[in-house]
């Protein structure tokens, strides 16, 4: 059994969106977060060690960070093929977006949206805002999707950044018809249906 601990709007919605394009038969449990509003709290229910979400249960075990959801999920329903599995051609690619996602565009967005990333240390480090939207324009120029000509998970983490906040991924038409083009999933609508829990 899995459960996907949620939290409204919030980095556990591409998981819903992610479970959504695999066919899962998965249970939501709805969770509050502390909102950069000042609104809600850490919620005693939720299993994360930081009481952040997302967080997934599988059959008793607790899987935590994003990515490492995306590669547990998509292994797990290879049949759905928005990844390439162990010794399929693109899966080095595949990969290597996730974790440049993870280890270098989510602190880049971060230390832009603190002001901080200016700083020539974090620059050495991750580089910076302009080398991160030219990595995504140089992949989008050539082919509809992140990885190439077919949708892929990688889809699911990139184009929700640009669905949530339009700044965050480069401007343009070439982007602009990418989060279009993403958007039209009818998985998206089925997770965006979820996202919220329903009034009764
Ligand atoms: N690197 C983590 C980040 C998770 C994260 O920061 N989630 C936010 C929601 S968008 C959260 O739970 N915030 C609540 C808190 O910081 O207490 C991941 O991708 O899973």
């Amino acid at each position: 059994m899995l459960t996907l601990y949620h939290a409204v709007q919030s980095r556990s919605s591409r998981i819903l969106w992610l479970l959504e394009e695999l066919g899962a038969d998965y249970d939501i449990a709805y969770l509050d977060i502390p909102r950069m509003d000042g609104s809600g709290c850490p919620d005693p229910d939720n299993p994360h060690p930081d009481k952040k979400v997302p967080a997934l249960v599988h059959d008793g075990e607790l899987i935590t960070e994003s990515i490492a959801i995306v590669v547990y999920l998509t292994d797990m329903f290879p049949k759905a093929r928005i990844a390439p599995a162990v010794g399929d051609e693109g899966r080095g690619p595949y990969l290597s977006w996730l974790a440049y996602y993870a280890g270098i565009m989510e602190p880049v967005l971060n230390l832009q949206f603190m002001e901080l990333g200016d700083h020539e240390g974090l620059k050495r480090t991750f580089r910076g805002r302009a080398e991160m939207d030219q990595r995504i324009l140089s992949a989008l120029q050539t082919s509809d999707y992140i990885t190439g000509d077919t949708f892929s998970a990688v889809d699911v983490i990139i184009a929700s950044l640009g669905h949530l906040i339009r700044e965050m991924l480069p401007a343009g038409d070439v982007v602009d018809a990418y989060l279009e083009r993403c958007g039209a999933r009818p998985a998206l609508g089925q997770a965006k249906a979820k996202d919220a829990p329903k009034m009764a």
